[in-house]
């Protein structure tokens, strides 16, 4: 592999992370959704999400009216949320391990599915205790422009591509920094079609 590029302080981006494993990652994202079906999700004031949702692990983040949390049983089927693969765990802990995170044990995969217009507005990820534990990215399929700024919402972005196979890993001083997806632009990927998947490993004890 080569080596990361340092974005921000503590956040590695890992250009074409993954390879081979690309084909295995987006059959296990079709077995998961199998049983918790994507969706949109609501946000507290009541807006659905552009981007659909679905876990997997012992917990899965979930937004609605009453706000945004991690459950242990999916509301969509009342059941709890599909396994992780044993390679999604050992592919998001290589990765922060190489970024320098030791010892991180992932236990919950948010997976988000955006098609040609899709996007995630600026925000913080700040529903998981332990700051001091990352969040390792997956990206797959269309290429996007994310963009992260800092701490404070009106700190200036940078932007920069993500494409397919890239591995991010956000931690320590840029745990808290803010962040947004642009609206992915049309194109077809050849093994993800009209879409773009980010899983996103976060250990929410
Ligand atoms: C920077 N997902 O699910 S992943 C999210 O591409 C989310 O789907 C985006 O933001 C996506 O919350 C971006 C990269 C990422 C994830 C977490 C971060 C960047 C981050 C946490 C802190 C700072
Ligand atoms: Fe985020």
């Amino acid at each position: 592999h080569d080596e990361p590029l340092n974005i921000a302080p503590d956040a590695c981006l890992f250009k074409g992370f993954l390879s081979d494993e690309d084909t295995v990652l987006l059959a296990d994202i079709v077995a998961i959704t199998a049983i918790s079906p994507f969706r949109h999700m609501v946000t507290p004031g009541g807006y659905p999400m552009s981007a659909a949702m679905s876990s997997c692990g012992a917990q899965g983040w979930i937004s609605d009216a009453k706000g945004y949390r991690y459950t242990a049983i999916d509301p969509l089927t009342g059941n709890r949320w599909p396994a992780m693969p044993d390679l999604f765990v050992s592919l998001a802990q290589n990765a922060a391990e190489r970024a320098g995170f030791h010892r991180f044990i992932p236990d919950s995969c948010l997976i988000n599915c955006y098609v040609p217009g899709a996007g995630m507005s600026l925000h913080q990820d700040r529903d998981e205790p332990d700051r001091r534990q990352p969040i390792v990215s997956f990206s797959l399929g269309l290429p996007v422009q994310f963009q992260f700024g800092g701490m404070q919402r009106h700190d200036p972005l940078k932007t920069f591509a993500l494409e397919h196979g890239d591995v991010l890993v956000w931690g320590g001083r840029s745990r808290l920094n803010y962040h947004a997806v642009r609206p992915v632009k049309n194109g077809v990927h050849p093994l993800a079609g009209a879409r773009r998947f980010n899983l996103t490993f976060r250990c929410t004890r």
